[in-house]
């Protein structure tokens, strides 16, 4: 921990004072006071004040004092709202059963992490506790902050900074996001649950017939025998292998779904080997742990041994040899059926790290943890896709996670661009929701402004429950507009893969609130959303609407369907055909073209900077970075660039698009002319008609 620590704050000083001892930590001044209060400054302002914590039995309770005027943001996966000041919410990993809504906590994924902003600048408090916890963020006592662990002890973390830096030294403690393969980028089609081989080959050829691009089909519990995890129930799925490798042909694939309960059944080879090998869960008393699950009596493995890990680890090679590409993780919080009260296990059980009140939190993350090394290990080029419900701090390094179990509403549309920007504030890069909702039927204008908003989102998947949502299920003219929206998300994927080197490097999130780079952005806003830094959305997520309002962030801002110019205040009118898109004006922006990278220039008055990373897409560390730089000149724009090679390719053929002026010509690799009087920038918009 201390390498990691050296690694973010070099500096370090310790002076003694009367009230007890003064550190300085590079900018970070910290005071630590006889009476177990401490107090963080940045320079002269004072962040935070803690209070002495207080210990009972194994229990502690931490309060702190906050400033008055400050936003506050992630503690992983939340549905209220994006600016968490004044809510309360328990740390605990909790399915929700089949269905949830705005408010509703806790969800699948926990972190006891806290972002505190004021601007763009602050702090972050991380506390290294798993154990079950309790928040109250300002909600009963003004500008106080509570965090109540049951147990675990004290250790915590805070860091200070830009926004942007919060999340990275958060990142250097917990872990920097893994590189996705750039497949897992592209669209996937998901239901619960498809019942044979046959049904997901009409799918497929669905998409083909329709033009209609796709990545991934997930397949749900259906495919096991009898829910038994890592099994096939034969009468539709004995030609697995054969459907993968024809999907394949057409650059589709599949992921399963991997619950963690193993029916009680002897004779089953999982759960014997299981047993013998003593790598399931356990009462006080020793004996193996039972409850129902969707197999019916179920053992839980358990992920805090290093040993249950390694050998549930060597089972995912039974998917993956039949072709299977990603691994789904579900019910992993971990979930089992009660009757009442908390359907996970109960409060008695034993794992080899602790309590089940202590370790809970953690199941999820370390079921990740034992997929993502046995995946490694099977193949070391190819980098893995693992889709977790559940999780805790780090499951960046492993897994993409979506939102659960949500109830087709619009209102849960709206609210699931908070969540998945509090999981990207949490460091969790890689988030996507179940497009029209879990539960329920949407009806085709909720689903499809809920997929126009997915194409922008990290992970964009259409999931329901039951209810198949195939994109050709809304009519013809709803049929166009999704293709349309596809091929859209297919040409923003060099982008978007761009935005996954910089949560990799970084740690930045995709889905980014306004006020990232803007600090004078509303900071409560999540009716909008970056993706990235170069493009802004505005999903309509109103039943009817017709036309919309919103602020664009500082700067000019390009239509991405036209290209007109935009600022400030916008209102529009809007048909079912669009929602509004814009590029940031200089920058630019990695797009996919008929097979070719094209940089789309999107220029400012003094030209446009963008990066692209390249490589191949599935092998783990070579890449090769290009900076890009568009200056005016006299009577010339300039275009140049380097490149930080790192054991890929070269050469190659760049093509360039601009968006700005009229081109005279493009010469390729350095040099770009155009008419000078050509850059007549438009005055912006502010208020159009849209369509
Ligand atoms: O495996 C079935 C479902 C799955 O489709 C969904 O995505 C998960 O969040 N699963 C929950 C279990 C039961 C849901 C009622």
């Amino acid at each position: 921990m201390l390498e990691k620590f050296k690694a973010i704050q070099s500096d370090i000083s310790l002076e003694k004072k009367p009230f007890g001892y003064k550190i300085h930590f590079n900018d970070l001044i910290v005071e630590i006071y006889r009476s177990g209060g401490i107090k963080f400054y940045s320079g002269d302002e004072l962040l935070r004040e803690e209070f002495p914590p207080i210990f009972t039995g194994k229990s502690v309770a931490c309060q702190s004092r906050i400033r008055s005027n400050s936003f506050i943001y992630s503690l992983g996966e939340k549905s209220q709202g994006l600016n968490l000041r004044g809510k309360k919410s328990v740390l605990w990993n909790h399915d929700a059963d089949g269905k949830y809504g705005p408010g509703d906590d806790p969800l699948y994924l926990a972190i006891p992490l806290l972002v505190d902003i004021v601007g763009s600048r602050g702090y972050f408090i991380f506390y290294n506790n798993p154990s079950r916890g309790e928040v109250d963020i300002c909600s009963s006592s003004k500008d106080v902050v509570k965090f109540n662990f049951s147990s675990c002890g004290l250790e915590y973390y805070v860091g200070i900074g830009s926004l942007p830096d919060l999340i990275e030294k958060y990142c250097i403690i917990t872990g920097r996001p893994f590189l996705p393969p750039r497949w897992s980028l592209g669209f996937h089609q998901s239901r619960y649950s498809y019942k044979s081989c046959d049904e997901i080959e009409k799918l497929a050829d669905g998409f083909i017939k329709n033009k209609l691009q796709l990545s991934c089909i997930h397949m749900d519990i259906d495919y096991m025998d009898g829910f038994k995890i890592f099994t096939f129930n034969k009468s539709g799925f004995n030609q697995i292998s054969e459907l993968n490798k024809k999907l394949k042909v057409n650059g589709i694939r599949t992921t399963a779904i991997v619950d963690p309960a193993v029916k009680m059944q002897p004779g089953y080879t999982l759960f014997d080997e299981g047993l013998k090998e003593g790598h399931f869960v356990k009462y006080p008393d020793g004996n193996v742990l039972y409850a129902p699950v969707w197999a019916g009596l179920s053992a839980f493995p358990d992920f805090t041994d290093a040993g249950a890990r390694s050998w549930w680890g060597g089972k995912y090679s039974f998917l993956l040899d039949k072709g299977i590409s990603g691994i789904w993780h579900d019910m992993n919080e971990p979930v089992a059926f009660t009757i009442s009260g908390d359907n996970s296990l109960p409060k008695c059980a034993i794992f080899k790290a602790g309590l089940h009140v202590e370790t809970h939190n953690l199941y999820g993350l370390l079921m990740a943890k034992a997929c993502y090394d046995a995946l490694i290990a099977y193949d070391n080029i190819s980098r893995p896709f693992i889709l977790s419900r559940s999780g805790w701090a780090g499951i960046q390094k492993y897994a993409f996670v979506w939102t659960g179990d949500t109830e087709s509403t619009w209102e849960e549309m709206h609210s699931s661009i908070a969540t998945v920007l509090n999981l990207g504030l949490s460091g969790i890069p890689y988030a996507g929701v179940d497009t029209g909702g879990f539960a329920g039927e949407p009806g085709n204008e909720l689903f499809l402004r809920w997929f126009q908003m997915s194409t922008f989102f990290p992970f964009f998947r259409v999931h329901s429950a039951k209810e198949g949502r195939e994109p050709w299920s809304y009519g013809q003219d709803y049929l166009e507009i999704i293709r349309e929206f596809l091929n859209v998300r297919y040409s923003l994927i060099p982008y978007i893969y761009d935005l996954c080197f910089e949560a990799h490097l970084y740690g930045r999130p995709i889905l980014r609130p306004a006020f990232w780079d803007d600090v004078d952005y509303d900071h409560d806003e999540y009716s909008v959303f970056m993706l990235g830094s170069d493009v802004f959305v505005a999903p309509v997520h109103s039943k009817g609407q017709t036309r919309i309002e919103f602020k664009l962030p500082e700067g000019k801002w390009f239509s991405f369907w036209d290209d007109s110019l935009w600022s400030g205040n916008v209102g529009m009118d809007v048909t079912i055909e669009r929602i509004p898109v814009f590029v940031k004006s200089g920058s630019i922006l990695p797009m996919k073209r008929e097979e070719l990278i094209e940089f789309n220039i999107y220029l400012a008055e003094d030209g446009a900077n963008g990066n692209f990373y390249k490589d191949d897409g599935t092998q783990s560390s070579l890449y090769l970075k290009y900076n890009f730089k568009v200056e005016k000149r006299e009577d010339y724009w300039l275009l140049s660039f380097d490149a930080n090679f790192n054991g890929i390719e070269k050469s190659g053929i760049m093509r360039f698009r601009v968006h700005g002026i009229t081109l005279t010509r493009v010469s390729d690799g350095c040099l770009l002319y155009a008419s000078m009087n050509a850059f007549d920038m438009p005055e912006t918009i502010s208020s159009a008609s849209f369509s």
